[in-house]
């Protein structure tokens, strides 16, 4: 433990926290209601306390972060979710879809032996075929063989499957020879069926998603989880679905990260609802770090936090704050104000005001060793 938790004593005005606080110190697992409760309470600073507890002791001030670039091959996707202001319909205005030589050099573009790490997620396009996506792949691996290839979310991965007429295993398998490294952490929403049929009705449902995870973590990929809040979920959706999550956790162990989205409505079928304010924000960072007991790592992704709140989040519970990104789509589309990449100083920068130590990482949280004209990763 921090030495400075022996200093800063806990204190809350709400009786509710405090055998809540109990089992955080002593390390025991939070139930759902604990989960609700922390949901419900306003004392902000208490619950940022066991947060910032719970984060000190994994990682003391390490704040991670890397240096990496998207790319959105299409935003041609059959499933128009109520949620996105990123996909399009074939062939309507503002469609577009990457031909292959085009994504190697948007890959190429502002490259530089800095990055390691692309992030690769599209649209569900109902023309392309498997291969492309392979080729897409292997392209990337044979023009960038020390880039990190974090590609395709859960929901992709299905449809591809679906499209191929293989296995879900069977496709993941495939990518994973192509070149595919790990898988991001998009597409979870929330799991609950009555949102989903609010927000994202044509994708897979929750238990579809859990189980594209667990097949991909089974089979050697790392991925991510994410949990987009702030529109028409309540605090039992949440709870059930960080529940899930940490249940598939404690079967797979493959889960490297949780990134809570906040919803951005511009330009989306929700529009009409509020943006979140940083009170949930910064709550929903800390109740996922105390509830995701085995998650190593809690991501504060500042595109869609915004740098300041992204920092703030560093003292409730995150200990990462994403990359450099380059060039964002999908919030951008969807109204987000932030700049489309940020440089390393910048992330930096925000790191050290925060008081803490920034570390470049991999994709699998390796050290990145920079000099002036090397870059390495320690295995
Ligand atoms: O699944 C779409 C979300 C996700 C909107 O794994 C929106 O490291 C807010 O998953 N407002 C894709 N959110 C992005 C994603 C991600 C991002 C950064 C890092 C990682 C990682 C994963 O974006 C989608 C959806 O949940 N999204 N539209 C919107 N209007």
């Amino acid at each position: 433990m921090n030495p400075m938790h022996t200093l800063h004593a806990f204190q809350t005005d709400d009786p509710r926290l405090t055998p809540i606080h109990a089992k955080v110190v002593a390390g025991e697992r939070l139930s759902p209601e604990d989960a609700l409760t922390l949901y419900r309470t306003g004392d902000i600073l208490a619950v940022g306390w066991m947060a910032n507890l719970v984060r000190e002791r994994l990682h003391g001030d390490t704040t991670y972060f890397n240096v990496n670039r998207h790319i959105n091959p299409t935003n041609v996707c059959v499933a128009a979710c109520r949620l996105c202001a990123f996909g399009r319909k074939k062939d309507t205005d503002g469609s577009y879809t990457m031909a292959l030589e085009e994504a190697f050099q948007t890959a190429a573009s502002g490259y530089s032996e800095a990055v390691t790490e692309f992030h690769i997620v599209g649209g569900l396009h109902p023309d392309l075929p498997f291969q492309y996506f392979l080729d897409l792949v292997s392209g990337l691996k044979e023009r960038f063989p020390q880039v990190h290839l974090k590609a395709f979310t859960m929901v992709e991965v299905a449809y591809l499957a679906k499209r191929a007429k293989l296995s879900i295993k069977e496709t993941l398998e495939k990518m994973k020879a192509a070149g595919v490294d790990s898988l991001p952490g998009g597409g979870a929403e929330i799991f609950a069926d009555r949102v989903r049929h609010i927000i994202c009705d044509h994708k897979i449902d929750g238990s579809e998603w859990l189980d594209t995870a667990r097949l991909a973590h089974q089979i050697g990929l790392k991925s991510n989880a994410t949990m987009l809040y702030g529109h028409v979920e309540n605090d039992e959706d949440r709870v059930d679905h960080l529940l899930k999550l940490r249940e598939l956790q404690d079967e797979t162990g493959g889960f490297q990260t949780f990134i809570p989205l906040a919803f951005h409505p511009d330009n989306t079928a929700l529009e009409h609802l509020p943006r979140t304010t940083g009170m949930l924000d910064i709550k929903q960072i800390a109740v996922s770090r105390l509830v995701l007991d085995n998650f190593p790592h809690i991501k504060s992704y500042w595109q869609m936090m915004t740098p300041k709140i992204a920092q703030i989040s560093l003292r409730f519970g995150a200990d990462d704050i994403d990359g450099t990104v380059v060039e964002e789509k999908i919030y951008h589309d969807a109204g987000a104000t932030t700049p489309q990449g940020m440089r390393r100083q910048d992330l930096e920068r925000l790191i050290k005001e925060a008081g803490r130590k920034p570390f470049e990482r991999d994709t699998l949280y390796r050290p990145v060793t920079r000099t002036e004209t090397s870059v390495t990763v320690a295995v």
